[in-house]
């Protein structure tokens, strides 16, 4: 594991933004984990989780124009995000744009529902926080093909690992072959359990790896 995978999870943990219990999903699966984003709310946890991200998208050489943050979770996480490229990189990302939609339609100004830079011929990578089924992310897809963006990949925070109801892929796999561009992730449950498994009580393992089984893609 890399040095921006241990800190994140580090930093998971101790914001609470990982935890363990019993949760509803919404897909409506029992989980004995969960995590939550919105816990990064800090400017030491956001820098920290730009990091992450920066470090993840560098990693995996994506070429790209535009940075786009569905809203609403996405929004914070390509703004901090493109910052982060350009401070890291900035021969490579100091003039990659980022962007988002409006949820409501805006009828007054300039109207139109993206805001930051326009999609229209432009390679495009989503960066979105968690997925399980890959819901959030299909409606993306729709937005940007709206909008003539071409999409080249996308980064999330947290791969779950999951098969989706109707596919023996995770949900990662079904949405990179349905669209044929790499999924990437700056953390999977696999990094969790190896990088956790000696912080966690034995029983919180054992039903983490008991999911894990349930819902593991069949290949
Ligand atoms: P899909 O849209 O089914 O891929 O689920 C991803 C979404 O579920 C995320 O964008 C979150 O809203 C939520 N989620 C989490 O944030 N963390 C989790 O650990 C699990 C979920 C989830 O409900 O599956």
């Amino acid at each position: 594991m890399q040095s921006f995978q241990s800190d994140f999870l580090d930093l998971a943990l101790e914001s609470k933004a990982l935890k363990f219990g019993s949760f509803t999903l919404k897909s409506g699966r029992q989980s004995p984990y969960f995590f939550n984003l919105g816990f990064f709310n800090t400017g030491k946890l956001l820098s920290t989780l730009a990091t992450s991200y920066a470090q993840a998208i560098i990693k995996s050489e994506l070429k790209f124009d535009v940075l786009f943050g569905p809203a609403y979770k996405g929004i914070p996480l390509a703004a901090i995000t493109v910052a982060k490229l350009a401070e890291l990189d900035p021969e490579n990302y100091s003039n990659v744009g980022y962007s988002f939609n409006r949820k409501e339609k805006k009828d007054h100004g300039e109207g139109g529902s993206i805001v930051g830079c326009a999609l229209e011929n432009k390679k495009i990578l989503i960066i979105d926080d968690v997925m399980t089924a890959g819901t959030a992310i299909n409606e993306a897809f729709e937005i940007i093909k709206a909008e003539k963006g071409e999409v080249v990949g996308c980064i999330i925070a947290l791969d779950r690992q999951e098969t989706t109801a109707s596919s023996d892929l995770s949900a990662t796999q079904a949405v990179s072959e349905r669209y044929g561009i790499p999924v990437i992730s700056i953390v999977s449950l696999s990094d969790i359990i190896n990088h956790l498994k000696e912080r966690i009580s034995k029983e919180e393992l054992a039903s983490i790896e008991g999911y894990r089984k349930t819902y593991a893609p069949k290949n």
